[in-house]
């Protein structure tokens, strides 16, 4: 019996891709498991566990190749799925991965075809997703890589992205929509190196595009730990940036290939960390679940598995209040940041009084380097409160 405590609504703005709840449980060693739900039935899934919305790319509702009218009826189904259950549609994305068209990447293939091809794409995504009601457009280069740098330069293949994304940031600008892009950084798979690998490199290349103000990133959890990266660090950058403009949350053993596995199932402390600056930030976007179930699931399981990452979420999400009201701890975070006042005169910025008086200044480095710090002490109470025994 699952209790009430920590029980979803649509105000903790939980969603999901409706590839994730439609993951048929292949794997590139076998094929599918279980007959995925349809869109529409996702979404009641989606409603019925108390998800706030639900995302899409153009090709999970539509497949390539439906015909307009076709296609006309879908969208009207979809939607009336949506206005049934209330679910809104936060953001939307464009599959430029799965068409062979895309082999050689979408926006940075050599093919001059396909770069065109990819943009068409993109631009009949955006006019989907903005009827469907979305505010951010995704852009994951699953496809922009490659296996053999002997192929392409990648002075231009970022040349290519620039290119892309600019065209499509002066395409909705001229169509007046309210859709701010975030771009979505992954080191590798499907391609042997994908360009823009981790949130680090996504911000730098957002500062080269002409309208970076729209721009922001889509950070992945299972993909910067692929890179053996602090997702929470990565995060906190783009926060800092103003750059956080949606959020793939999921889990992943480091340096394996991408897991999308359930919220929390596999690294819990950092999930902890990831879920406390969220919520003592007051990140107020969507809480995206990129994860699907195991391939061993049933659609009751995959049921589990998506009640599994909200409650994750919730559960850790107390715990983190708990942190914050917890006297040891923060006594102990207290006394480590104890000595601030001494060195006021240092804030705000520099100024030649200030070079004078810091190389007039004594410091016992000896002392400095003795003090205790007491982090054993201060991560075991962290560990415990999460483990729910403090
Ligand atoms: C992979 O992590 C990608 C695709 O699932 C999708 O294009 C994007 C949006 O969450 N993430
Ligand atoms: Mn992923
Ligand atoms: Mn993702």
């Amino acid at each position: 019996m699952v209790d009430n405590k920590f029980q979803p609504k649509p105000e903790d703005k939980f969603t999901f891709g409706l590839w994730t709840l439609g993951n048929p449980g292949r794997d590139p060693f076998g094929p599918p498991t279980r007959t995925p739900p349809t869109p529409v039935e996702i979404v009641h899934i989606l409603s019925e566990i108390g998800a706030y919305g639900v995302n899409l790319h153009d090709d999970d509702l539509i497949p390539l190749g439906t015909g307009a009218a076709e296609r006309d009826r879908i969208v009207a189904e979809f939607k009336k799925a949506l206005a049934d259950t209330g679910l809104k549609v936060p953001m939307a994305t464009t599959n430029l991965f799965s068409d062979p068209a895309f082999k050689d990447g979408a926006y940075t293939a050599n093919d001059p075809a396909v770069r065109a091809y990819a943009l068409q794409k993109t631009i009949r995504s955006i006019e989907l997703g903005v009827d469907l009601g979305a505010k951010v457009y995704v852009f994951w280069g699953g496809r922009e890589g490659t296996e053999s740098d002997a192929t392409k330069s990648p002075l231009d293949a970022l040349k290519r992205m620039r290119e892309a994304i600019n065209f499509l940031s002066d395409y909705v600008r001229d169509q007046g929509y309210d859709l701010k892009f975030a771009l979505e950084p992954k080191p590798n798979e499907p391609r042997g190196d994908i360009y823009f690998p981790n949130v680090g490199a996504m911000l730098g290349f957002i500062a080269t595009l002409d309208h970076p103000e729209m721009i922001g990133v889509n950070p992945e959890m299972a993909h910067e730990h692929m890179g053996g990266l602090n997702f929470l660090h990565a995060v906190a950058q783009a926060w800092d940036a103003g750059k956080l403009f949606h959020i793939d949350l999921n889990d992943q053993n480091y340096a394996r290939y991408d897991q999308d596995y359930r919220f929390a199932a596999q690294t819990l402390k950092q999930s902890f960390y990831l879920v406390k600056f969220l919520e003592d930030v007051g990140y107020a976007g969507s809480r995206h679940f990129d994860a699907h179930a195991y391939r061993t699931e049933d659609v009751s399981g995959v049921k589990d598995f998506a009640v599994g990452c909200m409650r994750s979420y919730l559960i850790l999400k107390e715990k983190g209040k708990q942190f914050n009201a917890d006297k040891e701890i923060q006594d102990l975070l207290a006394e480590v940041n104890s000595g601030a006042d001494k060195f006021a005169w240092l804030a705000g910025g520099y100024s030649k009084d200030k070079v004078k008086q810091l190389l007039g200044q004594e410091f016992d480095r000896v002392a400095l380097g003795a003090r205790a710090l007491h982090y054993e002490r201060l991560d075991q109470l962290t560990t415990e409160l999460i483990l729910g025994v403090r």
